[in-house]
């Protein structure tokens, strides 16, 4: 299924992530604190450079390979999985796209140095309907006003800018939307409270409030009256993320599990001999290496720059389904030590991993992409 350069890169990432990353998972979780300890190997590994070319600093590999890393970073900490997610595919990724070399070489670099950068798209009246959003920039002479809200902002509290869409017509029925880079020390944008989540509770997620805010003309991204595309753009990418953070947490849990039903006896004898706990095991195995398959194939679409955004919409809502089913049969094979918070990590991946049928398009949102693409597809026959 994946090339040799890849299992090779797969054994080094994970030996990376269990070193490094895995032994904070626990605390992340239980102080709801952001991985700072985790930035600086994060950083030097190039793990939030991946998408960033080498000229701005970066360490670029290809989409599979950034799969593979947010899935393993997911394995061991959906925290961090999370925010390497939303940094690469969400927050560099509309720069380096669709940015101005200017801004390229102003964000980018700070960005591959371990600077995070957010996705502001969501707003308390918009999220699923992207082009609902009501904050709004009016142009001045040398700068854009801008007043409004942005919602559920992953590392909102870190993040030093933030790509964020905005009305910009003065007509208050024209949905015109263009994206802006904002910078998190610029007066008149405000970090909300972090929230309190059942999951990824060491992930930092917060409103961000923009009151009078002055945006110089040159942060504008693209084109004004882009930004609707531009937001859906990075989201085709961001959910082939959303689904390597779903596969890594199922598969952390099914291996726990796995191991589990093998040591523990009940009735003198290992719980797995017992054909009920064998065919949720095989069951979860057989999920699993489907939704990677799904997985890995948009990595590739993506790479090879053919139309994506339906499958990796296929991709993210069956492999997020499969995560949350997963940590589920993963608690129901262990029981009583499956639903504490103590030794074992699956009930805080069934915590975690809830989050992937929601985040960057609900599962309902995927099937409305999925549906419009296949109708689309015999209308124009
Ligand atoms: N890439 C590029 N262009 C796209 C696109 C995509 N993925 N999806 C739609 N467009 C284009 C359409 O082709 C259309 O272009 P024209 O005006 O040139 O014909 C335009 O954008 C408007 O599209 P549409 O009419 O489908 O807009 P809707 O308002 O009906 O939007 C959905 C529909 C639901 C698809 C969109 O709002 C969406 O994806 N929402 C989910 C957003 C999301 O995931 N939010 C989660 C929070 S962000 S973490």
């Amino acid at each position: 299924m994946l090339e040799k350069k890849h299992l090779e890169y797969r054994e080094k990432t994970r030996a990376f992530m269990e070193e490094k990353i895995k032994p904070l998972a626990v605390a992340l979780d239980l102080e709801q604190r952001f991985p700072e300890e985790h930035m600086q190997p994060l950083t030097e590994a190039g793990y939030l450079s991946m998408l960033i070319p080498e000229e701005y600093g970066g360490k670029p590999t290809d989409t599979i390979s950034y799969t593979i890393a947010v899935e393993e970073a997911s394995r061991v900490c959906g925290s961090t999985g999370i925010m390497l997610a939303a940094h690469n595919s969400l927050g560099c990724f509309p720069i380096l796209k669709f940015g101005t070399e200017e801004q390229r070489k102003k964000y980018l670099p700070r960005a591959a140095k371990g600077e995070l950068v957010a996705f502001g798209l969501s707003e308390p009246d918009a999220g699923s309907d992207a082009g609902g959003t009501r904050t709004v920039a009016h142009k001045q002479d040398d700068h854009w006003l801008m007043n409004g809200s942005k919602c559920w902002i992953t590392s909102a509290t870190k993040a030093f800018a933030t790509i964020a869409s905005s009305r910009t017509s003065d007509d208050p029925e024209d949905r015109e939307i263009t994206c802006f880079i904002l910078e998190k020390d610029w007066p008149g944008y405000a970090v909300g409270k972090k929230e309190d989540k059942l999951g990824l509770r060491g992930s930092d997620t917060a409103f961000l409030h923009f009151d009078d805010l002055k945006v110089p003309l040159e942060n504008q991204l693209g084109e004004i009256g882009e930004g609707f595309k531009q937001m859906l753009i990075t989201l085709d990418g961001g959910r082939i993320s959303i689904g390597a953070m779903a596969l890594g947490l199922g598969q952390g849990a099914y291996e726990c599990a796995l191991k589990y039903a093998a040591e523990r006896e009940q009735f003198g004898k290992p719980i797995a001999y017992n054909q009920a706990i064998q065919h949720k095991l095989a069951d979860m195995a057989t999920e699993l290496e489907a939704a990677r398959l799904m997985v890995y194939e948009a990595s590739r679409m993506k790479d090879a720059g053919v139309p994506f955004g339906h499958y990796s919409a296929m991709a993210k809502l069956y492999a997020s389904e499969v995560g949350t089913r997963v940590a589920a049969r993963a608690i129901g094979v262990m029981g009583a030590v499956g639903y504490d918070t103590g030794k074992y990590p699956v009930e805080r991946i069934w915590r975690d991993v809830k989050l992937c049928e929601i985040g960057e398009g609900t599962s309902e949102i995927q099937r409305l992409v999925i549906a419009r693409h296949l109708i689309k597809s015999v209308q124009k026959v």
